[in-house]
């Protein structure tokens, strides 16, 4: 990866004045979907890809960024309140940061900056919360500002929404908290990150579909969808959390068949299910932990329907190709697959899976679209 010091001098010419790197990572959900916006636990990695961003603070309150030739400069005004520029544009995301921060702490000195990534967008890998992460980061340490990890994640979901969709907080949790070789188990109420170290024999691949799901137009309706069904559910019940309904899981049998009993039935079964990944993953169980991946996979399928048939032909082909399970991941309708086996087996899995998914796809590259995800820290703990 090229060093983003060297893009921010190219682009806006030395300066006598301190520059800093922030790096975020993008991450990898390996069970608990669809389930961290209702406030349940889910479990992600950290990747060891990531985004990097130089940053030099200005006198003004101008924000200039650089990013790949194709993105271009972008340059705005901060002020205390920031709109959206044209749906699509990169610099939604720096004002997603912008407006983020100053919104609770108001509009500061700008900055100067240049962005260089490894992370590949659209790719499930949340590489546009990592990039709303690291220019958060960076526009505080700009202006001197010392936020705390719970300050961030009061400030860091409301700006995505900024973009597109307001999910939930596991994509900005797990890129700034993550520990090395660990998965985080990330709660919500109250809001804490606990490291579950990952066996060392314990792989992930994160396979693309090779069809991608949008997040604006009818990808974000189908989520929100997903959302409003599943709260509706538990209105209706009179539960006054998914936390409360999970040590009652007969209660659907009130519900009648249709969305709202199904996503009910796919949260209050997935928070399950991460409960028990996370025991397998403490007592080394690959296969049980391999075939919750698999349930999740059919519950997201059959009762929250945001599987697709290639998604579905993609997890098919891992397992047959050797790997212990896999499942969509992410918001689905589309987008990536995470795949798991053990070590010894991960050539063969690849190798089946570029055999008998790929082939025929001129347009897959490897380095886009199945990329090894292990473990890595997340920005709060990179040196
Ligand atoms: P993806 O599709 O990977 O960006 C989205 C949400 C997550 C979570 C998952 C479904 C955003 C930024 N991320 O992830 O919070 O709700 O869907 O589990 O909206």
């Amino acid at each position: 990866m090229t060093d983003p010091r060297e893009q921010l001098v190219q682009a806006f010419g030395p300066e006598p004045t301190e520059t800093w790197v922030v790096s975020a990572p993008g991450r990898v959900n390996l069970i608990g979907e669809h389930i961290d916006y209702h406030g349940l636990p889910v479990l992600p990695i950290a990747i060891h890809r990531r985004i990097r961003v130089a940053f030099r603070a200005r006198t003004d309150r101008r924000i200039r960024a650089v990013s790949a030739k194709e993105y271009g400069l972008r340059e705005f005004e901060w002020t205390p309140r920031l709109a959206p520029t044209a749906a699509g544009d990169w610099e939604n995301y720096l004002r997603a940061a912008a407006e983020a921060v100053g919104r609770k702490w108001g509009a500061g000195v700008g900055a100067d900056a240049a962005v260089v990534s490894d992370l590949p967008p659209a790719a499930g890998l949340a590489s546009s919360s990592a990039l709303i992460v690291a220019f958060t980061l960076g526009l505080l340490q700009a202006n001197r500002r010392r936020a705390s990890f719970g300050e961030l994640m009061e400030i860091l979901p409301e700006g995505e929404q900024f973009v597109g969709t307001r999910g939930g907080g596991m994509d900005h949790a797990a890129s700034l908290a993550s520990r090395e070789g660990c998965a985080s188990l990330i709660e919500f109420e109250p809001l804490a990150v606990r490291a579950i170290p990952v066996p060392e024999d314990w792989r992930f691949l994160v396979a693309h579909s090779l069809q991608t799901a949008e997040k604006s137009g009818t990808a974000r309706d189908e989520y929100n969808a997903r959302r409003a069904a599943g709260t509706a559910a538990l209105k209706r019940l009179g539960f006054v959390s998914y936390r409360a309904a999970i040590e009652e899981p007969d209660a659907v049998e009130k519900l009648p068949p249709g969305p709202e009993r199904d996503s009910f039935l796919h949260v209050t079964s997935e928070a399950l299910r991460v409960r028990a990944a996370v025991k397998a993953m403490e007592q080394d169980d690959a296969g049980s932990f391999g075939r919750l991946l698999l349930e999740s996979h059919a519950s997201l399928r059959d009762r929250l329907r945001v599987s697709s048939p290639a998604l579905d032909h993609l997890v098919e082909t891992a397992v047959e190709s050797g790997a212990l399970g896999a499942r969509l991941t992410g918001a689905g309708l589309g987008g990536c697959a995470v795949v798991f086996c053990k070590q010894p087996d991960l050539a063969a899995v690849r190798r089946g899976l570029i055999a008998h998914y790929y082939a025929g796809h001129p347009n897959f590259d490897p380095h886009q679209h199945l990329i090894d995800a292990q473990p890595g820290p997340g920005a709060l703990h990179l040196a």
